[in-house]
């Protein structure tokens, strides 16, 4: 029922507070010799990487991932491994991300971030806005290998004007590279930005003044370039935060991650920027009994599957629609493929399920007091609803325009906030990737208006050195 939901919504726990996974406290019992927390254990990684650098990396991917690089030189992939990477998947494989690749960056490209200037307070003022230059992208390994995550968080830093773009990601145990899919997804990454910097200077050339603006244009952006190291966990983001001699230090670190990933980012803030601490994916259904039930249910189970801890909630007010999708949850998760359906089982039935509600307007509520990552509005009035819907990464408006489009190739990042961060972030998007920088150029006129009042207040603060420096312009 909807109090039920309520409490869960309530219980949703910080990350800090997370029971630990028996096989992880394990796991960290037998690699560090006691039982550390996972913040410990993440703490001491971090802390070797910082002191020991490239050799730290290099012991950890050994001990963590299994896999043995033998030198320093194995950690970064070479161009021609990406080259490679694109040639040995399949060209339709090849083919849909260049696809998802071409839609990511029309979209980023769509969304007006420039810099301007104001005349209306005498002088000029304004906001610069520049890309960050040096930009970390995590990219997960394990299980499931993901290309799309590539494309989904390195775009839009292309879009934004990034020049130098570092990807890690753990090498896997069978083969003792990070997965081909996410090398020839790094690839296609690489292509854009060579695309996107021609573009850029060509711009450049023909005119002078950006956006239309009379800012001054970039100096001469630093030729770009992107990287890709075989290397994952607290570990990469430890490399990434405070560079070694192989893995530049950047400005900031996005990307989705696990556990030790997420809590590693979030020790290193401050040192340089992160996107978000990222928890367990989300998914809202709101379906009135206007819904397919084959297909809402094909979309929880699309949520489901991607981990033990994934949420896929259907909120609804129609008792019928309800008992038709556990109907078709229970035939469709019987066909995934063994590891899946497991995965599948556990999300619907640990933080998941079907939540019959009093109204449409009831479902609303949830959803905003969720403040989801995916919203989906599977009712017959969808932007109606969505003028309802105050919190959420995404929405997804229509049962044809459903979540797994947007995780692939409608254009928007799948980055998106998790853990009812909805409230106050956004999806990851080209305003990840710059900054804005104030620029003050007043008047003759307003700078002796204005300097009696910055004494003024100089004076008060006690600073004299202050109150001279105005009263010199007065
Ligand atoms: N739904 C995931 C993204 C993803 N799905 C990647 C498939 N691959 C989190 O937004
Ligand atoms: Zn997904």
């Amino acid at each position: 029922g909807a109090d039920e939901a309520q409490r869960t919504i309530l219980r949703r726990r910080r990350l800090q507070d997370a029971t630990v996974p028996p096989p992880v406290a394990e796991r960290i019992r037998d690699t560090f010799g006691e039982p550390l927390t996972p913040q410990q254990a993440v703490q001491r990684i971090l802390a070797s990487v910082e002191r020991d650098g490239d050799a730290a990396l290099l012991e950890w991917t050994a001990l963590l991932d299994a896999v043995q690089l033998r030198s320093a030189a194995d950690l970064a992939v070479g161009a021609e491994g990406l080259q490679t990477a694109l040639q040995q998947v399949e060209p339709e494989l090849a083919e849909a991300l260049r696809q998802a690749a071409y839609r990511i960056v029309a979209y980023h490209r769509a969304q007006p971030v420039h810099s301007w200037l104001t005349t209306a307070l005498g002088g000029q003022l304004g906001q610069l806005v520049r890309p960050m230059e040096r930009v970390g992208f995590y990219v997960p390994g394990g299980a499931a290998p993901l290309p799309s995550t590539v494309l989904m968080s390195v775009l839009p830093a292309v879009v934004a004007g990034v020049s130098e773009l570092v990807v890690v990601s753990p090498p896997t145990r069978d083969t003792g590279d990070v997965h081909v899919a996410t090398l020839a997804a790094c690839a296609i990454c690489a292509e854009v930005l060579a695309e996107e910097e021609r573009r850029r200077r060509q711009q450049q050339q023909q005119q002078p003044h950006f956006g239309g603006s009379s800012t001054p244009p970039h100096t001469a952006p630093p030729s770009s370039h992107l990287r890709v190291f075989r290397a994952g966990g607290a570990q990469a983001v430890a490399a990434l935060a405070y560079g070694t001699d192989s893995v530049p230090r950047v400005d900031k670190i996005v990307g989705p991650g696990n556990l030790f990933v997420t809590l590693a980012k979030r020790e290193v803030f401050g040192l340089c920027g992160i996107d978000g601490v990222y928890g367990p994916t989300e998914a809202v259904v709101v379906a009135d009994d206007t819904a397919d039930a084959a297909r809402v249910a094909a979309d929880l189970l699309a949520q489901a599957e991607h981990d033990y801890l994934a949420v896929p909630i259907l909120l609804t007010p129609s008792s019928a629609l309800a008992g038709r999708v556990v109907h078709e949850l229970e035939r469709q998760v019987a066909a995934l493929e063994a590891s899946r359906a497991e995965r599948a089982r556990h999300s619907l039935s640990h933080q998941g399920g079907v939540v019959l509600c009093a109204s449409l307007d009831e479902c609303l509520a949830l959803c905003n007091a969720f403040a989801t990552e995916h919203v989906s509005l599977s009712v017959s009035q969808p932007w109606q609803a969505l003028g309802g819907i105050r919190h959420a990464g995404g929405v997804f408006l229509g049962e044809a325009s459903c979540e797994v489009l947007g995780d692939y190739v409608a254009g928007p990042s799948h980055v998106m906030p998790t853990g009812g961060s909805a409230r106050y972030s956004s999806p990851l998007s080209v305003l990840d990737f710059v900054k804005v920088t104030s620029v003050v150029a007043l008047d003759d006129v307003t700078v002796r208006q204005l300097a009696p009042a910055a004494e003024r207040l100089a004076r008060a603060e006690g600073l004299t050195a202050h109150a001279r420096a105005a009263a010199l312009r007065k």
